[in-house]
């Protein structure tokens, strides 16, 4: 599966992992654009926009409390686990589009969420946020402050936060190898994130059944779940 850097190995020392909804699929979280894309009929690409949210608030948090009830209750899976074993080798950072945790949860220390946290909630109007994961029965939820709180992720037409962007753009362009993992590429600016890379000469390597956005850019293809490829990739580092 790895042939093609089984000679490189000790050259690796910074390793980045660009992760989408694939990785989580294998944890039962279904993906944005899969055949499990829809909710109610409703297309997740269009539920995830501040207008959706400020035409409907109660059928976009009902949208929320009904993933945040599916990702307290799902457990990382082996992808994940990999992963974060994998910072027993060499330095790894995950840039995730995920809002599930998974990541941190499987024990990976250094992830920055590039689309927030589903975990986390926020007033739209003043600066409270907070961690819940308390089933917030009454929707749309208010803060103190009479304002509607909403899930601190960033929406479709929303900026990611730019401290966390600038940060992912600097590593993306500082590591030896770029794993991309179970991300259909589809959404700007995460998309951007492999270009950085190779511009810096990274080797690229794409994780995912299907064929994405990038797939002719990469070094090296595995077309394969993340559940199986990631432990494999691991082993790699193993001294045996
Ligand atoms: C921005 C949080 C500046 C919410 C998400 C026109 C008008 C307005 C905007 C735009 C426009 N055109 C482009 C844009 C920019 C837009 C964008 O990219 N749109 C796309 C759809 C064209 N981007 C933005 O708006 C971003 N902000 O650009 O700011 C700006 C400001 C104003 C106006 C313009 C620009 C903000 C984007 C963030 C959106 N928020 N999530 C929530 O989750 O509720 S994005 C959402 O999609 C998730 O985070 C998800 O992770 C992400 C990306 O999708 P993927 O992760 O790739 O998931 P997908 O389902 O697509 O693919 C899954 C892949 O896994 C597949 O390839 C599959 O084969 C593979 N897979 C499946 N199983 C497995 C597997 N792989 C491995 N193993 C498996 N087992
Ligand atoms: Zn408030």
């Amino acid at each position: 599966m790895f042939e093609l850097i089984k000679d490189d190995i000790d050259n690796i020392k910074k390793v980045v992992f660009v992760t989408g909804a694939g990785i989580s699929q294998e944890s039962g979280i279904p993906t944005f654009r899969g055949k499990d894309g829809l909710w109610r009929n409703h297309d997740a690409m269009k539920l995830a926009t501040i207008d959706a949210f400020y035409n409907n608030p109660k059928l976009v948090w009902e949208w929320y409390n009904e993933r945040r009830a599916n990702i307290f209750a799902a457990k990382p899976n082996p992808g994940h686990r990999a992963i974060a074993e994998l910072e027993k080798y060499v330095k790894v950072v995950v840039l995730t589009q995920n809002i599930d945790g998974l990541h941190q949860k499987a024990g990976s220390s250094q992830v920055l969420e590039l689309h927030g946290s589903i975990i986390k909630i926020k007033c739209s109007v003043c600066d409270f946020k907070e961690e819940t994961t308390y089933e917030i029965s009454k929707v749309p939820p208010l803060c103190r402050c009479g304002n509607i709180l909403r899930p601190d992720v960033v929406w479709f037409g929303e900026s990611l936060p730019q401290d966390v962007w600038q940060k992912a753009m600097v590593l993306a362009s500082q590591c030896d190898l770029m794993i991309i993992v179970g991300t259909s590429l589809v959404v700007s600016p995460a998309n951007t994130l492999p270009i950085y890379a190779k511009q810096n000469n990274a080797l690229l390597i794409e994780i995912n059944p299907e064929n994405t956005e990038m797939s002719s850019e990469m070094d090296l293809i595995i077309r394969n779940t993340s559940a199986i490829s990631l432990p494999k990739f691991v082993t790699l580092f193993k001294k045996n």
